[in-house]
């Protein structure tokens, strides 16, 4: 029988399972773009929990020096890992992430590491809009770990803690002032605070006024909190971090990753519902019943919602 190019392009829950590489870069760019047997891929998939480790702070602090020696840390424990690198979009060509390229080299013929740039497309703060869809393939594609690398800027940062079991928070020594201004939010997410570019002069110092004033910042038992400090370009920290980000595996409670699957529920949900709605459509239906004067926005919108509800439940 002759293949069609639906046929060609679709992915199969079994063969992904295998985990091959080529199979599992097909199947993230087909879920990115919603090609053609997407939607029957995930919904074929076999839920697998895998731990997911964001690594997070603001530009230029090291996430990637870091990201780079931990991969280091995993496969020389033989851990096969998954590593997702969410750039903004707009700096997609720029000379960072040609740097991230080059440094993360070493591992692309790595059968043990798997590496991807996705750009984030300004939505969901600094997070790909697949980005839930993208770990599932990942997860069921047989990896052991997760890690993505997001940029932190403003209050984006804040999405990776609706999506990693644990968050590692990047700053250097000069990030004192910039505290003061971040967004709340920021130090709430960290389950790991690292202190890179330890080699520059007042990291002690800064290290000891975050862990004091860490009780202020953040609503987790601060006792569970873990400070490292890192020279990434040196290496330096970075097996103490490993084992920081293992132990915290190794205690993930089951609250919070059931908080977390209510997170990417909601999230679906929320995406299915707005799916049918087509923005030219509703131009046209506003049109009808803004004529109408008795006409009211809010009891628009809620009859549109009620009713895609409603087709959503038959
Ligand atoms: N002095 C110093 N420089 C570092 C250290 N870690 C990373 N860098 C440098 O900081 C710059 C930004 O690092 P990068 O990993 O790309 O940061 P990212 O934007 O957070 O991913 C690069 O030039 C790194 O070589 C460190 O521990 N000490
Ligand atoms: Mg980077």
């Amino acid at each position: 029988m002759p293949v069609t190019p639906d046929q060609k392009l679709s992915i199969k829950a079994e063969v992904l399972k295998n985990g091959d590489f080529h199979v599992v870069a097909r199947a993230i760019s087909l879920v990115e773009n919603s090609g053609p047997g997407a939607e029957e891929l995930l919904k074929s998939l076999q839920h697998t929990h895998v731990p997911l480790i964001g690594i997070t702070g603001p530009p230029g602090v090291g996430k990637s020096t870091i990201t780079d020696a931990l991969i280091k840390q995993f496969t020389g424990d033989g851990k096969k890992l998954a590593v997702l690198c969410i750039d903004p979009s707009s700096s997609f060509h720029s000379g960072a992430i040609l740097g991230d390229r080059i440094r993360m080299n070493r591992w692309y013929n790595n059968p043990l590491v798997f590496i991807r740039s996705l750009a984030s497309r300004g939505t969901m703060g600094g997070l790909n809009p697949r980005i839930f869809q993208i770990t599932d393939l990942l997860a069921h594609a047989g990896f052991d770990y997760i890690l993505i690398e997001t940029v932190g800027v403003g209050q984006t940062e804040v999405d990776i803690s609706r999506l990693a079991d644990q968050v590692v928070l990047v700053l250097v020594p000069e990030s004192g002032d910039d505290i003061q201004t971040m967004k709340s939010g920021i130090m709430e997410i960290g389950d790991i605070f690292v202190v890179n570019k330890s080699d520059r002069p007042g990291a002690d110092q800064f290290l000891t006024s975050l862990k004091s004033s860490i009780h202020y910042q953040t609503t987790k038992q601060t006792d569970e909190i873990k400070f490292i400090q890192t020279i990434a370009t040196e290496e330096k920290g970075i097996a103490e971090l490993y084992k920081a980000v293992m132990e915290i595996t190794n205690k993930v409670s089951p609250g919070r990753s059931l908080k977390l699957l209510t997170q990417k529920a909601w999230q679906l949900i929320s995406s299915y519902r707005m799916r049918d709605l087509d923005n030219n459509k509703l131009y046209h239906s506003l049109e009808q019943a803004a004529k109408d004067p008795d006409f009211n926005i809010y009891r628009f919108a809620k009859s549109v919602a009620e009713e895609s509800g409603l087709q959503k439940s038959q």
